[in-house]
């Protein structure tokens, strides 16, 4: 298989399922498979977004030698925060944390932010694809948006509740799958893999 075959497999280097279902939507050249139940990837110890998808996808390919692999590393950046959450986004909350306790101390960290442009935030995904002949591919994908005063909707995850994108009045969790397909980070950041796996410099 190399980047001209119109069907690749592909494992996703994740322990998020919610990213996988997402991708699958997203990367129509992908046949995606998920890892084995129960692997465990490195700590991310990278200071950037890229820095944490290599390590994931390099993780992935000495798992999966001769395989596509592909790693997302992706999270929201608050203005008034400072950028923070960030790379920091999945343990906000400290190591347990969950997508509730996540969103919790966002919306408490914001408290007294009241109008919408000091509220500002921007979702960021980077992916970082590696061909079985060891070639890798990046592709980075941001949305623009603010932080709601409160959540809403029930699809998705992560801060997916308080994430209002800009030009929407609803969040993506409201807004749903289909919407997040189009114009997520995550859709940004495939659609430019795609184009330079295609495409190749
Ligand atoms: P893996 O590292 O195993 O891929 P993870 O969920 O820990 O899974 P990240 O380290 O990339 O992934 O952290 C991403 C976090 O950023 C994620 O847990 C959410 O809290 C948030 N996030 C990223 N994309 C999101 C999205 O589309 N919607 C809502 N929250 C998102």
């Amino acid at each position: 298989m190399d980047a001209t075959d119109p069907i690749r497999r592909a494992i996703v280097c994740t322990g998020n399922s919610h990213k996988v279902e997402e991708l699958a939507l997203l990367l129509d050249d992908f046949v995606l498979e998920p890892l084995a139940a129960g692997t465990k990837l490195p700590p991310e110890i990278g200071a950037t977004f890229l820095d944490n998808a290599r390590i994931k996808a390099y993780a992935g390919q000495e798992l999966h030698p001769g395989s596509w692999v592909i790693a997302d590393d992706s999270g929201l950046s608050v203005d008034a925060l400072d950028g923070a959450p960030g790379v920091h986004s999945a343990r906000f909350a400290g190591d347990d944390a969950t997508d509730a306790t996540n969103t919790d101390l966002l919306l408490q960290r914001l408290d007294g932010y009241a109008e919408t442009q000091l509220r500002t935030a921007r979702f960021i995904c980077v992916l970082v694809a590696i061909a079985p002949d060891g070639t890798e591919y990046l592709g980075e994908g941001t949305v623009e948006g603010h932080i709601a005063l409160e959540r809403s909707g029930d699809a998705g995850f992560g801060y997916d509740p308080v994430f209002i994108p800009t030009g929407e009045t609803q969040s993506f969790a409201e807004l749903g799958a289909e919407v997040k397909a189009r114009m997520s980070h995550r859709a940004r950041a495939a659609r430019a893999l795609s184009e330079r796996i295609l495409q190749p410099a």
